[in-house]
């Protein structure tokens, strides 16, 4: 998978692509990961990205050059399947729809800024508005960061052991139980007996049982959400 980023602002992008899982899957190959400086795309001295509103109002909008000639360039080379826009006014980004883009060659991230986007972005390149929840970053980067790694995570061979996927909160709409490691005792705090008898039948019965009164203690409205998944 091949993904690109079009940013003003690449030097967020440091940390969450070299560290850790991701940083691992982008150094294996695993994924294609490419910053695109929308400065790199203007052509004044100042390497003006954005501008104020027509009609007036408060806030700077990007504007459209930069990001279509920045898109241009990449088209030049190859089709993309999703022009993605993180932008709060986008549909909420779920687990299914980090498993959709999984399964595509080719993506390209338009990081919102400021107050918006010149709308003309939208109409001529985005084919998908993303929002990761109802609250306000400052810039999209931030979302555009959790989309890269929710997406690559799922990719082959990105996690270690196949099977910590599956039982990922959300996976089968529901939350995940709650996990322990050594030492088995801790401050008068016991593991779970259950979780020391070696009985997997029972450790996955166990598992299931503290999944499903987890979901409907914290989050009821996942069940609603039951056979829905892709
Ligand atoms: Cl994608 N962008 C911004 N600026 N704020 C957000 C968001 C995106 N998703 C939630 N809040």
């Amino acid at each position: 998978m091949r993904i690109d980023i079009l940013t003003g602002f690449p030097g967020l992008f440091q940390g969450p692509l070299t560290e850790s899982i991701i940083g691992r899957a982008v150094r294996n190959g695993k994924v294609e990961i490419h910053l695109h400086d929308l400065r790199d795309y203007t052509h004044d001295r100042h390497r003006t990205i954005d501008d104020t509103p027509y009609g007036g109002g408060a806030g700077m909008i990007l504007k459209p050059e930069p990001i279509f000639e920045c898109m241009d360039a990449l088209f030049a080379e190859r089709s993309y399947d999703e022009v993605i826009l993180t932008t709060p006014a986008g549909l909420r980004y779920t687990q299914d729809e980090a498993k959709r883009l999984s399964l595509l060659n080719a993506v390209a991230i338009i990081c919102g800024r400021y107050k918006g986007v010149d709308e003309r972005v939208r109409e001529a390149l985005v084919t998908r508005e993303i929002s990761i929840g109802d609250y306000v970053l400052t810039g999209g980067e931030l979302a555009g960061m959790v989309i890269i790694d929710t997406v690559v995570r799922l990719l082959p061979g990105v996690v270690g052991d196949g099977e910590s996927i599956l039982s990922d909160s959300f996976m089968e709409n529901e939350l995940d139980c709650g996990y322990y490691t050594r030492p088995a005792e801790y401050r008068g705090m016991k593991v779970p007996e259950v979780l020391l008898s070696g009985n997997h039948a029972e450790i996955a019965r166990w598992r299931a049982a503290q999944s499903a009164r987890r979901t409907l203690e914290r989050r009821p409205d996942l069940f609603g959400e039951r056979g829905k998944t892709t």
